[in-house]
């Protein structure tokens, strides 16, 4: 048999509006399930249901104004309240059941602080931006609206209310999340406008030329790395001017067996050096971003400038090989880089990227961390400088370093003592022997 629920004392509200009706017909409620919405000049409350049951039938609509003891539906109860139901104190509105614990009071003016039940209601991750807590607490909703807002992590300032005097309904909040859900950036993408269509021929002779196979890949992998990658570029330079003097003679000794030493062999060193000193500039993070994979190898990759554009194939075991070797590994990488020979797994594997600009120019630039590696090496043109040594200032070759790093696993003063060991060691490549 259906059975009349009324609304419970509500204390001062007397002839307030209804402005939400939450079930309908044929709608299976439980217990606290929020029926309705009520507001009077001061604030909204929800009145919760007595019981468990099927609802057979409404007895009030948006608009009506009702008091304590008005009849809001008639209800099938649930299975095991039947029984109860015949007790006569189970058909008359509980009061213990009143909303006071329900409810939140909504006026749209007053900052009112969210009841526990809303505030505890778990946030779950969602597209929006973080919940402003302050704008949220004056959105003008009822407490069902709020706590739906706070499940699907939606921040209710920000939402358009389409209900009466401005109030946040159900649909907003919905229309709200497919709005931003349909916006490139819930989908991964910046949300930047498109880059225009230009007709460039408007202002003079033109040529259109296609991008390279290795241009087109580079580029997909650089504008990954730069968007996802936070970025953080440390500058140094190292006094190299006892570890070029060295490097000439080994140079001259070296160029009738036809092997090329430049500056670049003993920076792989050095860096293979530091490395091992900040085993986290050896590391990279997994897929899911929240473990650190730390390696037990040094293998770095050089980035190859060639006629078709950058690539970077990696030498391996650069600990385990001296500057000779590299030198001839160097050599012979470069030539099939430039060859187009390289295989995919010759460039497969790094550690740690060196970017150098040496033999062709400029003081420093910002190169771009080759993810998943978590630092990359700019290395500029090494020039004659005054440095001061406490008495006079002495001619020395400085050497320009750029290091970026990822900074979700490096921090600033890692970044900084990373190329400050890096400097000593190159200054006096005796450290590399220890
Ligand atoms: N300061 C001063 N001189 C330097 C130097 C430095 N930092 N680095 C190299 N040199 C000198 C070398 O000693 C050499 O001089 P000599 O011919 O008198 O011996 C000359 O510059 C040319 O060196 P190199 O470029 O042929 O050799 P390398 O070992 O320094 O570099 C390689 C090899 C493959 C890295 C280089 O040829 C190359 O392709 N560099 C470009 C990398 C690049 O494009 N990076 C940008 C990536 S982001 O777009």
């Amino acid at each position: 048999m259906a059975k009349e629920i009324f609304v419970p004392d509500i204390g001062d509200f007397k002839d307030v509006e209804v402005i939400e009706v939450l079930v309908g017909v044929g709608d299976t409620i439980d217990v606290d399930q929020s029926l309705i919405s009520v507001e009077s000049d001061k604030a909204a409350m929800e009145i919760p249901a007595p019981e468990a049951g099927v609802v057979k039938e409404m007895k009030i609509k948006i608009g009506d104004h009702i008091s304590k003891g008005s009849l809001i539906l008639l209800l099938e109860p649930a299975a095991s309240e039947a029984s109860a139901a015949s007790a006569p104190e189970a058909a008359a509105p509980k009061v213990e059941a009143a909303p006071a614990a329900a409810s939140v009071p909504a006026q749209p003016p007053a900052p009112a602080k969210p009841a526990a039940p809303v505030a505890a209601a778990p946030v779950r991750q969602s597209p929006t931006a973080q919940i402003d807590e302050a704008g949220f607490a004056k959105a003008y909703a009822s407490p069902s609206v709020r706590k739906f807002a706070r499940e699907l992590g939606v921040d209710l300032g920000k939402v358009d209310g389409s209900g009466r005097k401005g109030r946040i309904i159900h649909e907003d909040v919905q229309g709200f999340v497919k709005r931003v859900l349909s916006q490139p950036a819930a989908a991964g993408g910046l949300g930047v406008a498109p880059m225009p269509d230009i007709d460039f021929s408007q202002w003079g002779a033109v040529e259109s030329k296609p991008l390279t196979k290795i241009n087109k890949l580079t580029g997909q992998f650089l504008h990954r790395n730069w968007v996802t990658v936070p970025h953080v570029t440390q500058f140094d330079e190292s006094d190299i001017t006892d570890m070029e003097s060295f490097r000439k003679e080994m140079a001259a000794e070296y160029k009738e067996r036809g092997i090329k030493i430049t500056p670049l062999v003993f920076m792989m060193k050095a860096v293979v050096s530091a490395m091992k000193q900040y085993p986290r500039f050896n590391s990279s993070l997994d897929a899911t971003g929240e473990n650190l994979i730390m390696k037990s190898y040094f293998n770095i990759g050089i980035a190859v400038d060639t006629p078709d554009g950058l690539v970077v194939p990696v030498v391996r075991d650069v600990d385990r090989k001296t500057l000779v070797d590299l030198a001839v590994e160097l050599g012979e990488i470069s030539v099939k880089a430039r060859d187009k020979k390289l295989k995919p797994g010759d460039m497969q594997g790094g550690c740690l990227t060196i970017s150098s600009l040496g033999g062709i120019g400029g003081t420093k630039f910002t190169p771009i961390v080759n993810a998943p590696e978590v630092a990359i090496l700019g290395v500029s043109r090494a020039k004659m400088q005054p440095v001061w040594n406490g008495k006079e200032f002495e001619p020395r070759l400085m050497l320009p370093l750029s290091l970026s790093y990822d900074h979700r696993v490096i921090d600033g003063a890692d970044g900084a003592r990373f190329t400050s060991f890096l400097s000593r060691v190159l200054s006096d490549t005796r450290r590399l022997l220890l």
